[in-house]
């Protein structure tokens, strides 16, 4: 089989090590012809847009490269047969280099180090959006549920099980089909998965980061909503819908009409069973799954409402839906009615209810949409976090408890139109990107001034004068976003462009009309532009401060928490949901931080988390926008290469060494192809003895020797030493068959 072969080519695969160009990267990405045994690129064959011959290595399912220890993957769009349990058995307690690329070899690494070392070790999977970073997430959570807990523990079983099943309830409900991908995160997620002294899983924890709630009640053409609503619709029994007054018809709900008729790759009704299932696995009681059920009809119910103007007062003009989203909310309808029609409003000592514009019903009516589907996901990330948990850990008897972070987070992203919510993607991207430089960079730096190797600085695109753009205090575009949201006032999205422009007009990474008018990609004059390291994207600065004011009238808040004391069935699931509402209207409550900050804030946190582990990374490449497992389009993978900083990586790592491993390691694995080595030595130190093995191979100026390892410059040193090895080992296999014969 095609895919099975992609294992089977065997030798320890350096691949980008041996590049110093562009082309030259492409073209090892791309395919690998054998020339003496050795892989190398082909050249010619580079330009080649289109499969042929049997050493295309995208088209034949090779997709994972390594750059020293980062996996570079190639997403295929097709299944591949290599994440079975044989594929598993290859990789299981590998070094890294024995074995052919593969997201599997990262894992192990990883998970090596953190039980080995005990040392809290991260995965960080990027890439751009569609680039495969979430399936990526998965299989790497696979392969660590695979090898661990030998002796099937039940208890370890359990956590495994609820740990893997997490993911698609996660997914139904904080994933959608956008234009780049039918299955895109539209939150960002931080896995700590932790680990015993045994090296076994007991328990976990998710950290989310802003889930992209706007599109609750809006999408862009071609895309839909979060598969949530999809499944419960599709999926959901006669008398379930019934229950819920819902119709199956997708179409008849405003919230998610837009994608009603788009097909999707994901199977809605078959995935709805699939995700009741995990939740009951994972621990949720039948009535909080009915509860999750009956918000996100509340949600659809929500969509439909109108709004009429008679005279100078709003009203509702389907007043039955009313009487259903309070019933779906364990609340009154008159209740309900009166959150959206009126905001009561403390003046001095007096209370007073205020009455809305029909402008400001519909936009009430959102924002509280939003606000029950965000904390509907927040209330499910919180209860999988309470049931995954580790509890009743003594490090005092079991020792250290460590940690596998796994990083998957939604990927940088241009859409036809980009909004407050692309910005904070693509600057999340941004923190992600930085961290990397810096770790990739100090990691190398760290280790060589550490075994006394001299280092040599390479240079690189260092996107921290993007990330400053953004977060800088007082002069950073989320400063700048901030203080236009507290300005008391009518402040509109156009003042906010004017204190940009103002401020950061001369700056190299931004452009708006105003500032640099001779500019045609910026088509309004609400558009500003942000130079990306991954790109440049225009932004519509429309809708900017309403959503990182993102202001939910406290009315709606009272409403969902009071309902319990107020309704002789109450729902304690609802309430915790809205702790907040507890507040009387006369409390004075401190201005909220805005969406942005709060985003930032919970970026700084995740980047030092991460920096506080050794990492690992898999950088993802999206080969195509057409999701085709048959176009490797070189201009859109060359380009990604480039922001990457792939190649920059691939000369760090060619400036220093391509590999490094101790001295006594080095030699239980090549200490048969030297008779000083073999079977024993008698020199002073294992570091003697790989010095003398080296010069006997001749390889003493493709060498350093650190204080504990040695560093071996290319990995054409490497593949030799590995060939030597087999040849020796055939020699020897040879040898024993002829004693066994009594033929010597
Ligand atoms: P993303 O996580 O990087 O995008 P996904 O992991 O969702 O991207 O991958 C997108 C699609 O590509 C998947 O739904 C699969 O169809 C396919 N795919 C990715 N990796 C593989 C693989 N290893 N084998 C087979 N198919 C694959 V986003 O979340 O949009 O940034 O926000
Ligand atoms: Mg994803």
């Amino acid at each position: 089989m095609a895919e099975q072969e992609s294992l089977e080519f065997g030798k320890a695969d350096f691949v980008l090590m041996d590049t110093v160009s562009m082309p030259e990267f492409m073209a090892n990405l791309r395919l690998r012809v054998t020339l003496g045994g050795m892989w190398r690129v082909d050249q010619d064959k580079s330009s080649h847009n289109h499969a042929c011959g049997r050493d295309w290595r995208f088209e034949k399912g090779r997709i994972y490269t390594f750059i020293g220890e980062v996996v570079v993957s190639v997403n295929p769009y097709k299944v591949l047969n290599i994440y079975g349990r044989d594929t598993v058995e290859q990789y299981k307690g590998r070094e890294l280099y024995e074995r052919p690329p593969h997201l599997f070899a990262i894992a192990d690494a990883a998970y090596k180090a953190m039980k080995r070392r005990s040392k809290d070790t991260c995965i960080m999977i990027s890439g751009e959006s569609g680039a495969g970073k979430t399936e990526a997430s998965k299989y790497i959570m696979q392969y660590i549920a695979a090898i661990t807990n030998p002796s099937q523990r039940a208890e370890i079983e359990r956590v495994k099980n609820m740990l893997l099943k997490s993911n698609c309830v996660l997914e139904a409900f904080g994933n959608a089909k956008t234009n780049r991908n039918d299955n895109s995160s539209r939150f960002g997620k931080y896995m700590d998965i932790n680990f015993d002294f045994k090296g076994d899983p007991i328990g976990g924890h998710i950290n989310n980061y802003l889930l992209e709630k706007s599109r609750v009640i809006v999408q862009q053409p071609g895309e839909r909503s979060f598969h949530s609503f999809y499944q419960l619709l599709q999926g959901g029994s006669e008398q379930m819908l019934h229950s819920l007054h819902l119709q199956k018809s997708l179409s008849s709900y405003n919230y998610i009409r837009v994608g009603a008729q788009l097909k999707s790759s994901i199977n809605d009704a078959a995935e709805f069973k699939v995700v009741a299932d995990a939740m009951k696995v994972i621990g949720f009681k039948p009535e909080e799954i009915q509860t999750v059920y009956k918000i996100l009809a509340a949600i659809l119910h929500l969509g439909n409402l109108k709004f009429i103007v008679d005279g100078d007062t709003p009203l509702i003009e389907n007043g039955k839906v009313v009487s259903v989203i309070a019933e779906l909310l364990s609340t009154k309808a008159d209740m309900v009615e009166k959150a959206l029609l009126y905001r009561t409003v403390a003046t001095g000592r007096d209370i007073i209810d205020k009455q809305h514009t029909e402008q400001e019903a519909s936009y009430g009516r959102d924002a509280f949409a939003k606000a029950i589907y965000e904390r509907l996901f927040c209330w499910i990330v919180t209860r999988i976090n309470d049931i995954i948990e580790v509890k009743n850990y003594d490090t005092t008897i079991h020792g250290k408890n460590t940690v596998i972070g796994v990083l998957d987070i939604y990927g940088f992203e241009i859409f036809d139109n980009n909004s407050f919510e692309q910005f904070c993607i693509n600057y999340c991207n941004e923190k992600l990107q930085q961290l990397f430089i810096q770790l990739v960079l100090k990691q190398e730096q760290e280790e060589y001034e550490r075994e006394g190797i001299p280092w040599k600085h390479i240079d690189y695109f260092n996107n921290q004068i993007i990330v400053d753009l953004v977060e800088q205090q007082h002069r950073g575009i989320i400063a700048i976003l901030d203080d236009a949201c507290m300005n008391v006032g009518k402040v509109t999205d156009g003042m906010f462009l004017e204190a940009l422009n103002s401020k950061l007009g001369k700056h190299g990474h931004f452009s708006s009309r105003k500032t640099c008018a001779s500019d045609k990609i910026l088509e309004f004059d609400r558009d500003f532009r942000i130079r990306h390291y991954a790109g440049d994207v225009v932004y519509s600065a429309i809708g900017f401060i309403d959503k990182n004011k993102d202001t939910l009238f406290q009315d709606f808040k009272r409403l969902m928490y009071n309902r319990v004391s107020l309704m002789e069935i109450s729902n304690p699931v609802l309430k915790t949901m809205w702790p907040e509402g507890k507040l009387s209207i006369t409390e004075v409550t401190k201005r909220p931080l805005t969406a942005a900050t709060l985003f930032k804030n919970s970026m700084i946190a995740l980047v030092d988390n991460l920096a506080s582990k050794e990492p690992y990374y898999v950088r993802c490449i999206k080969p195509n926008d057409k999701k085709s497992p048959q176009i490797f389009d070189d201009e859109r993978c060359r380009h990604q290469v480039e922001y990457l900083g792939l190649l920059e990586n691939v000369r760090v790592r060619r400036a220093g060494f391509a590999f490094r491993q101790t001295y006594e390691k080095f030699l239980h694995r090549y200490k048969m192809i030297s008779e000083f080595t073999w079977p024993n030595h008698d020199l002073p130190s294992d570091k003697e003895a790989v010095k003398k093995l080296i010069e006997r191979c001749g390889f003493q100026d493709d060498v350093a020797y650190g204080k504990t390892k040695i560093f071996i410059r290319t990995p054409r040193t490497l593949f030799t030493l590995e060939e030597l090895r087999a040849q020796m080992l055939v020699r020897v296999v040879l040898f024993l068959q002829k004693v066994w014969r009594g033929t010597l």
